[in-house]
């Protein structure tokens, strides 16, 4: 059967790059994520991913992704702030470990927690290198991981981030400057992390507009992650979807 990481592998293979929408559960309704949901899909875009940095609903996590696989034939995958947020309805979860700080609860402490519930749920896990940026202003992610991102000029410690990560076996690296960031992750860094390790590299944060988007996939990366303009600008969802699939 194929994985859904292989999946993502095949859709940069034949699209040049991925791209993948955030839904945040904590800022629309059940009925207003389902439609965003398929304005993703209808956009094209190749995946779905889900979380947030706090869960602030009690309710309906598991049903989210219940219903959204319903709805949508695109993956949803999810993508946790922490092991509360693991359920066993995901196509697949992003298994995020916050490498770029030295907080031993999101480097291993969450995971302890939510391997044997992942286990038992038979949910796919891929391993993620989960890197935090300077962004200029202070992210929801920055505040609640209490760590400190890597300076945006400092493209030699991403590198050697990465490449830690790659060795320890994950098979993902997410360049991250946090959602609803002032700024993204600069080219510069995308291109020297993409061109040291040999996992695939996400970026996500602060990505708005096409150009942008188009910037970071010229740049290396195999995925791009936008979330507030599901929330804010949908209507820009074809054009920053066409914008990352450069291989047509
Ligand atoms: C957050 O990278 C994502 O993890 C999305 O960020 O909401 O800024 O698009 P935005």
């Amino acid at each position: 059967m194929t994985t859904i990481l292989q999946r993502l592998q095949d859709v940069r293979a034949r699209r040049g790059a991925g791209y993948l929408t955030l839904l945040d559960p904590d800022r629309l309704s059940l009925e207003e994520l389902e439609r965003r949901a398929l304005m993703c899909a209808d956009a094209d875009a190749d995946a779905i991913l889900v979380g947030t940095s706090l869960m602030l609903s009690a309710t309906g996590n598991t049903r989210l992704f219940e219903r959204l696989r319903q709805i949508v034939d695109i993956p949803v995958i999810s993508f946790p702030g922490d092991a509360g947020q693991v359920v066993d309805t995901a196509d697949a979860i992003l298994f995020l470990s916050m490498v770029s700080g030295r907080n031993a609860e999101l480097l291993i402490g969450q995971h302890v927690r939510a391997a044997p519930l992942l286990k038992e749920y038979g949910v796919e896990v891929i391993p993620t290198a989960y890197m935090l940026v300077e962004s200029g202003t202070l992210t929801s992610v920055e505040y609640m991981s209490a760590t400190r991102p890597i300076p945006r000029g400092k493209d030699d410690i991403a590198m050697a981030h990465a490449l830690a990560a790659q060795y320890l076996g994950m098979k993902l690296v997410y360049l991250e400057t946090g959602s609803g960031a002032a700024a993204s992750v600069p080219a510069s860094m995308i291109r020297a992390v993409s061109g040291y390790v040999d996992l695939p590299v996400v970026v996500g944060g602060g990505i708005r507009d096409p150009e942008a988007a188009r910037e970071k996939v010229e740049a290396g990366a195999a995925f791009v992650v936008t979330g507030t303009a599901v929330e804010d600008d949908p209507g820009r969802l074809v054009d920053l979807a066409a914008a990352v699939h450069v291989g047509g």
